[in-house]
């Protein structure tokens, strides 16, 4: 094998989950985070030389290494509820959901599940964008495999850096919740088994056009996992809008250990370098042995879901200074990226060196 190939894991199950519709401040916008992304990119791959690997499939006990057992289930069943309840009968053949128990609603009261499926739709999920339809399991269980898959494959010590092709993406997923089209957190799950399989300090890098505040939340207050995200300024308007300012440093023990690198929108290839060679040196005096690469490619100038400018240039540039100069044992993790005539060449952009 060329030194310069990374294995590439991903599944054909990935395909499966066809989010039609984002419903957007109630209008049902044609989906943005759709199959054909993974097919521009596997092919993008294929053509410069990097192998296909098929993910193994991991029990429920890795899933629920960051996330809740209710999450898990939830998302597992949900569909099949929504089918029972004769939603999809009635015409919504995704689930959407319309409530929302936010903790301003509840003050101090504890909830109870919601007995309607319609409603525990919006105890796990925060946003309208994010259904959930018939194949939409089997594509979240296989990006998360595809995830530990390549982690597996780094601690085996079959590469030392993978890349999983993982759709649905991950980074907006706390350990209870789903958004921002992501359902499992595919980057946390990684970053977690590196540190199981003996890592004791592991980084994730998010390079994602959004802040990734799932990550963020399910390692604010631990040391031992350095978050570090570069992204424009949800202050300035963006998702995930409340989270992800500058100001986010950790608590308790993780105090230190989150980092947030907001950009104005507008902003090109030299803030958003000068973001991630900010967020490397971050991870080196961390002490991480291992890193985590959240890679959305959606900062490209020409992505419909950011106002960035970054360039294929820059993308080559921020994968030379995380893979070949900081150069640790890495998991590459997909995340967002829209433009499907440029997704593909972002991404093989990123992972040559
Ligand atoms: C993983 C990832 O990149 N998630 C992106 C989540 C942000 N989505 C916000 C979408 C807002 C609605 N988009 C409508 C576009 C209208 N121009
Ligand atoms: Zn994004």
């Amino acid at each position: 094998m060329d030194e310069s190939a990374l294995p590439v894991v991903w599944s054909e199950a990935t395909l499966e989950h066809r989010p039609d519709r984002e419903v957007w401040i109630g209008m049902p916008l044609v989906g943005t985070e759709i199959p054909e992304r993974v097919t521009v990119i596997r092919e993008a791959l294929t053509a410069a030389g990097h192998p296909l690997v098929e993910p193994t499939p991991h029990g429920d006990e890795a899933l629920e290494s960051v996330h809740s057992r209710e999450l898990v289930r939830h998302l597992s069943t949900v569909y099949a509820a929504w089918v029972a309840e004769g939603f999809v009968d009635h015409g919504q053949d995704r689930v959407v959901p319309y409530f929302f128990p936010t903790a301003a609603m509840l003050g101090t009261i504890a909830p109870t599940d919601a007995a309607a499926v319609h409603a525990r739709a919006g105890q796990y999920c925060y946003d309208t964008m994010t259904t959930v339809g018939p194949g939409s399991w089997a594509a979240i269980r296989a990006a998360a495999d595809c995830a530990l898959t390549a982690v597996d494959l780094v601690t085996g010590g079959q590469a030392r850096q993978v890349y999983a092709l993982c759709r649905p993406p991950g980074h907006h997923v706390t350990r209870d919740a789903y958004g921002g089209s992501c359902y499992l957190n595919n980057a946390a799950l990684a970053a977690q088994a590196l540190h199981d399989a003996g890592h004791e300090r592991v980084a994730v890098i998010d390079v994602d056009a959004h802040h990734g505040n799932g990550t963020a939340a399910i390692f604010y207050d631990r040391a031992d996992v350095l978050y570090g995200s570069v992204h424009v300024d949800p202050g300035a308007g963006w998702f995930p809008h409340v989270v992800g300012h500058a100001t986010e440093t950790g608590s308790g023990a993780g105090d230190g250990a989150t980092v947030n690198v907001s950009l104005t929108p507008g902003a090109g290839d030299d803030a958003f370098l000068d973001g991630v060679r900010r967020l490397s040196s971050c991870a080196r005096e961390h002490g991480s042995t291992a890193l985590v690469v959240s890679l959305g490619v959606d900062a490209a100038a020409d992505d419909p879901e950011s106002p960035l400018q970054v360039t294929h240039e820059g993308y080559a540039r921020a994968g030379d200074l995380l893979l070949d100069d900081l150069d640790l044992p890495t998991v590459i993790v997909q995340e967002g990226g829209y433009h499907l005539p440029t997704l593909g060449t972002l991404v093989t952009a990123f992972l040559s060196p």
